[in-house]
């Protein structure tokens, strides 16, 4: 392990700039890290299933294996630890607790997350859990996946057997992860499972994805469960390529698919009327109640915050017209937009808690004699943080900052080229290794 270099000194940022309440952590999700994709009777997600055909992931890899956490949990456990965090927001597999997402529960699963929950307890770490994180149970996705209206009551099922069984160690759930995603790039674009590309599915999916959050919110509220409940966004702020009324107007459309598209139905109670009417017949089928169902009180909502975004109605925006330097994801860098994007929140809703619950980035990341000196992920981490603290000294009440992500992992399409850990894994050994990222992170929070 390597000791902080000099230069990491000047970083204006400290811990003591935030409240002593103020919750920090690392994030990761179930088929990024855990591997054991055939043990102890976990049953096939739609990762699986996408990731049989080559073309769909970069590098033709599969999450069998990942970083096999899921045997390695104890020394997962301890490096969480040594980072000096006080929360971990991780995952649950569905297919790993309920292999086919109805009907019987696998003991053998849910005994690895109670010894997830009981190992981070006893290491005084806060379990921040994600209910779904895009690994939908195979068995699901063949009677139609989230396109079929009857997986939100199996949501909602799956959703009440977690809380019952592991609720009393945990102190948050949140239930879903980015919906955007889910729904766009899963069933629009095609580019993630289930690899559909049909734009009324797509929404269908993502109403069904909503209406399921907040049928889970009500459900787990009826079991007197305290604790606060949310869920995650995606979120960019998203600007016009120039003054062009065109740009203008595609920047306003794009921010209402992106940001107002989920927003507006959890604190508003209504999707964007300028959307519904783009979509003509697209629009998904909302029955008599959804709305309400979904626009269930929040107690947190999650940010997560990579880049910001340009529109340009007539060509492709070339992001590497800003001048500012691009991650290997090919995104900009851009630690105002996370600012930004707060206090507009903040301007345009009345907002729950806010929690960072994603930001980071993929960089090269060369090992040079046991060490990973990546001082570009870490200026970044310094620089959003900072911007989270900008945010919060014009008023928005966040509570909380989780990097993305505790270790290089399956990076979903990239499979494993793209590496956004503020831990390096060799993926011969799975030796992990703490980057120049995680010992700056691991001495900020030491204050
Ligand atoms: O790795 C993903 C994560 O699963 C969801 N949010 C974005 C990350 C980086 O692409």
């Amino acid at each position: 392990m390597g000791k902080v270099s000099s230069d990491i000194q000047s970083l204006v940022i400290k811990k003591s700039d935030f409240p002593a309440s103020f919750t920090w952590g690392v994030a990761t999700s179930s088929f990024q890290i855990e591997g054991a994709g055939q043990q102890d009777g976990r049953g096939p997600s739609i990762w699986d299933t996408f990731c049989e055909t080559p073309a769909h992931i970069a590098d033709q890899s599969n999450g069998l294996v990942a970083c096999d956490h899921y045997n390695r949990l104890d020394e997962d456990l301890d490096l969480i630890a040594s980072l000096g965090v006080k929360a971990y927001r991780f995952s649950i597999s569905w297919p790993r607790v309920q292999p086919l997402g109805q009907g019987a529960w696998n003991e053998a699963g849910f005994d690895f997350y109670e010894r997830l929950v009981d190992g981070l307890r006893q290491r005084g770490i806060e379990a921040f859990l994600t209910l779904y994180h895009w690994d939908l149970p195979q068995a699901l996705q063949d009677q139609g996946g989230w396109n079929n209206r009857d997986i939100c009551q199996h949501f909602c099922n799956y959703a009440c057997e977690v809380v019952r069984r592991l609720g009393d160690r945990v102190a948050t759930v949140c239930t879903h992860n980015e919906p955007w995603v889910v729904s766009i790039l899963g069933h629009e674009t095609g580019i993630f499972a289930p690899g559909l590309k049909d734009r009324k599915i797509a929404y269908q999916v993502g109403h069904h994805l909503l209406l399921s959050h907040g049928m889970a919110l009500q459900a787990i509220r009826a079991m007197s469960f305290q604790k606060p409940l949310g869920i995650v966004l995606n979120q960019s702020p998203i600007y016009p390529a120039s003054q062009a009324p065109e740009d203008v107007a595609k920047a306003r459309l794009d921010d209402g698919i992106v940001v107002r598209w989920y927003m507006d139905p959890l604190l508003k109670g209504a999707y964007p009327a300028d959307v519904i009417e783009w979509l003509g017949d697209d629009a998904p089928e909302v029955h008599a109640g959804d709305m309400a169902q979904i626009a269930q009180p929040l107690d947190f909502i999650g940010v997560n915050y990579y880049t910001r975004n340009f529109s340009c109605a007539s060509q492709t925006w070339d992001v590497a017209s800003t001048g500012n330097p691009l991650t290997e994801m090919g995104w900009e860098i851009y630690a105002p937009g996370l600012t930004e994007l707060l206090t507009r929140l903040h301007a345009d809703y009345t907002l729950p808690a806010v929690y960072i619950t994603e930001n980071g980035g993929a960089f090269k990341d060369p090992m040079v004699n046991g060490q990973v000196d990546d001082q570009d992920r870490l200026a970044y981490l310094h620089d959003h943080i900072q911007a989270t603290h900008t945010a919060m000294a014009q008023g928005v009440d966040v509570r909380g900052y989780f990097v993305w992500s505790l270790m290089d992992n399956f990076e979903w399409a990239s499979g494993y080229e793209k590496r956004f850990g503020i831990v390096h894994v060799d993926y011969a050994s799975l030796r992990r290794t703490l980057k120049q990222s995680a010992l700056w992170y691991q001495s900020l929070l030491k204050g």
